[in-house]
């Protein structure tokens, strides 16, 4: 009988989840594990914090903690709503854990060693008022696509596209409102994902008629438009560091720029659908079950894997993750 392995989208760590998130992803997951294991199929529903980020760095800020400590608490706060709702999570893990630090890790050293991953100079946005760099939804500014006046600098809310922040116009803080910020030099990792674009269509397209058609029709929306290769570094101090010193050469024979890339941590959208592979780690190393058995080669080919999500993340867990 075909064992189900079932992920709900993780919920951020910053704030308490309103009852969206819980009707969204959490409860239809529920549900449906509940139907998988009273129907008798061996069942693994697997949950998990989403910790990393900006946003987090800036709302442990606010608390007046460090986010080590922020997210610890956060985290046990939302393992007890989530418990107190009912939910029957196998697990319910962190994405700061150390099982997904080194899946993560482990995951980009392949890549890099695969010729998947690729070395870039960007211009990235600093803030002089906020003394920091603004990644991502931190820098707000008009839509080149479009014109939306408020588009955040990871995506535009009026037309979808993903943006990256220096592609704003007129851009400032979201933090402090400031428009006395400065484009600077940043190494960092891109993400080849263009190679991936022949395999995923036909991955995609395979999935016709078993993924809702909403799903299926965001990601070859995204194909069609050209898939672009994605940053997946960041210049923060809270999240999964970039370790590249441990890595080899890529298939050019290159070694990474160790120097360059020191202090970078992995884009949250990197390492969080990640932690799906590094939460089920942590409840195998909880419980002495074997993990790979639900995820990896001949041991998990009788595995189906369902995911739940709200409509915004169909990108991430269609192309990103699947790269
Ligand atoms: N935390 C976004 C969200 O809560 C994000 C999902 C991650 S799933 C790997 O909408
Ligand atoms: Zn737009």
């Amino acid at each position: 009988m075909t064992r189900i392995l079932i992920t709900s989208a993780l919920p951020y760590i910053n704030g308490i989840k309103h009852l969206g998130t819980l009707a969204g992803s959490m409860l239809p997951a529920d549900v449906f594990a509940r139907f998988k294991r009273a129907q008798g199929h061996e069942t693994l529903y697997i949950c998990a914090t989403d910790e990393h980020g900006t946003p987090t760095e800036l709302a442990a800020a606010e608390a007046g903690l460090d986010p080590a400590t922020f997210c610890r608490q956060q985290h046990d706060l939302q393992a007890d709503l989530g418990a107190r709702f009912g939910l029957s999570w196998d697990h319910f893990g962190r994405s700061s854990s150390p099982q997904n630090h080194e899946v993560t890790q482990t995951l980009a050293r392949q890549l890099w060693e695969g010729g998947f991953i690729e070395e870039k100079v960007t211009q990235q946005v600093y803030s002089n008022a906020d003394g920091r760099f603004l990644p991502d939804r931190y820098v707000i500014g008009t839509c080149p696509h479009c014109g939306y006046a408020a588009a955040r600098g990871d995506q535009c809310e009026n037309c979808t596209r993903v943006l990256d922040p220096a592609d704003l116009l007129s851009p400032r803080s979201a933090v402090s409102g400031s428009e006395d910020i400065e484009i600077r030099p940043s190494k960092h990792l891109f993400l080849r994902q263009s190679l991936f674009a022949e395999r995923l269509r036909a991955w995609i397209e395979d999935k016709k008629g078993s993924w809702p058609l909403l799903v299926t029709s965001i990601a070859l929306k995204w194909l069609d438009e050209g898939l672009q290769d994605r940053g997946i570094t960041r210049d923060l101090e809270w999240g999964v560091p970039v370790n590249a010193a441990d890595w080899g050469a890529n298939p050019d024979g290159l070694r990474p720029d160790v120097e360059g890339l020191k202090g970078k941590v992995f884009y949250v959208w990197f390492d969080a659908p990640i932690e799906y592979i590094g939460a089920t780690r942590e409840w195998a190393d909880a419980t002495g079950a074997d993990w790979e058995r639900w995820w990896r080669g001949e041991a998990a080919a009788d595995v189906t894997y369902v995911q739940f999500m709200g409509k915004d993340n169909v990108p991430f867990h269609t192309v990103g993750f699947p790269c």
